[in-house]
């Protein structure tokens, strides 16, 4: 995610803790690296103007005691962007009726389905109603989506009365527990929106009235945000396609100026491409500081807590849980974003990342003909084994010294993460602790 954004934070961050003396030379340098970088992403200019003002100032006052001027400089480049990137913000985990709102592409269908997902697997019933009643496709794409993830649907594709429908998926679906109505987009936030949104609004009485922004939009996603703060009671916003393009910065910040909570982010078209949002998370995450508490709750999403558990308690790893558990790591949004959302840039060779089903399926035949102390402890695996291993089940020996590597592999990986490594950014604290020049 914002690969531009972050290399260049890194970088920063990487000359502050490497640097010999904090100069105010050099500090006037860094600030200047940052004035670029935060631009290139579509900042908008008075914002960064007013981050570098501020920073200026804290990094100017003397550090507090038992504080180093390095840490001092990073404790407060991490405090302005999380500040500038946003507030915290809470979603509760309770019934309610959730109406999405934003212009055409903007992304609300999608999310839709994503924040389907996202209720469903917290144990809430969840119903999708399509208000959208301008887009010829919005019933089918509406009702396909909510197929996918397998939750209720509602919609009269030869309405044209929002309003009518909302009230008659509200009697059909009242047994659900959060409602999710998807609305029509338009080209521009005209009256003609404003009072269909309005009337569905009052109709709805939404508890929350997410308003979608695509990241795409950059600084210029203030203007389109405090528009519709000005016509509606937004209640969050939702950044979408952050993995689509190098302005979510800019994005993320505009809303933020608005003054708008930012509830969610996207980062895929698919249903599990959906996060919380947390600015302290993201700029840790931005930084390098691996984002350890949303990684756990995606992994807890799927049925793989014991792999993050048995590798915060650096059990054994053995190959019967690489196998089992491989899938479900997949489930939870890609084994690449994950190693992302670590933050450690630690690479995978592409036959781990790519594992398809069809060999995992294989890998579990070979799993299946080795004995249980061979399961236990891979390490006594030697080459007559493999031969018997592939006699019994199949499965060549290329493959199965193939699934042996990839196995060491995430082992090697999951080693390297413990246990300082995991038990970082737990408060600011650590934090310093991980900068400090080793
Ligand atoms: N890459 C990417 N594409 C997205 C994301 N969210 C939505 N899209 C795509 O953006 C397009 C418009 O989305 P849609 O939900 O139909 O927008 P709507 O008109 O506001 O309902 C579709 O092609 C989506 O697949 C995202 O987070 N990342
Ligand atoms: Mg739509």
């Amino acid at each position: 995610m914002l690969p531009k954004l972050r290399d260049g934070l890194r970088a920063l961050a990487e000359r502050i803790r490497s640097a010999v003396v904090l100069k105010d030379s050099l500090l006037e340098e860094i600030l200047r690296d940052l004035r670029k970088t935060l631009l290139e992403a579509d900042v908008a200019p008075d914002l960064v103007e007013q981050l570098l003002e501020r920073l200026r100032k804290q990094v100017r006052t003397k550090p507090p005691p038992g504080v180093g001027k390095k840490e001092q400089v990073i404790k407060a480049l991490y405090d302005e962007l999380v500040n500038l990137l946003g507030g915290e913000v809470e979603i509760e985990l309770r019934p309610k009726r959730v109406l999405l709102v934003g212009l055409f592409g903007s992304g609300k269908t999608t999310l839709a389905a994503k924040l389907a997902r996202f209720y469903q697997k917290r144990n809430l019933s969840v119903g999708l109603v399509c208000c959208d009643v301008t887009r010829e496709a919005a019933y089918d794409q509406l009702k396909q989506l909510a197929n996918q993830v397998s939750v209720a649907f509602y919609g009269e594709r030869e309405s044209r009365d929002s309003a009518s429908i909302a009230r008659n998926a509200m009697e059909k679906l009242r047994n659900k527990d959060v409602l999710i109505f998807d609305s029509s987009g338009r080209n521009a936030l005209d009256s003609e929106m404003i009072t269909e949104i309005k009337r569905l609004h009052a109709l709805i009485r939404p508890d929350e009235t997410i308003l979608v922004i695509p990241a795409d939009l950059g600084q210029a996603a203030r203007e389109q945000a405090s528009a519709f703060a000005k016509a509606l009671p937004i209640t969050h916003v939702a950044v979408t396609k952050l993995d689509a393009t190098a302005k979510g910065g800019g994005a993320l910040a505009a809303c933020a100026a608005t003054g708008a909570k930012i509830a969610f982010i996207t980062t895929g078209e698919k249903p599990d491409d959906l996060e919380l949002y947390s600015p302290k998370h993201f700029v840790a995450r931005l930084l390098g500081f691996p984002d350890l508490e949303t990684l756990l709750a995606k992994l807890k999403e799927t049925r793989a807590p014991e792999l993050a558990e048995k590798a915060l308690k650096e059990e054994e790893f053995t190959l019967e849980d690489f196998i089992d558990q491989f899938q479900e790591l997949r489930k939870a949004g890609g084994i690449a974003k994950l190693l992302d959302m670590l933050g450690l840039g630690i690479k995978l060779p592409v036959e781990v990342l790519e594992l398809q089903e069809e060999k995992l399926k294989r890998w579990k035949y070979a799993l299946d003909s080795m004995t249980e102390e061979e399961r236990k402890n891979p390490e006594v695996i030697n080459a007559s084994r493999i031969r018997r291993i592939a006699k019994g089940s199949g499965v060549s020996e290329a493959e199965i010294r193939e699934m042996l590597s990839a196995y060491r592999q995430v082992k090697r990986m999951l080693k390297m993460l413990k246990p300082g490594k995991l038990r970082m950014v737990r408060g600011l604290g650590d934090l310093f602790k991980l900068l400090r020049p080793k």
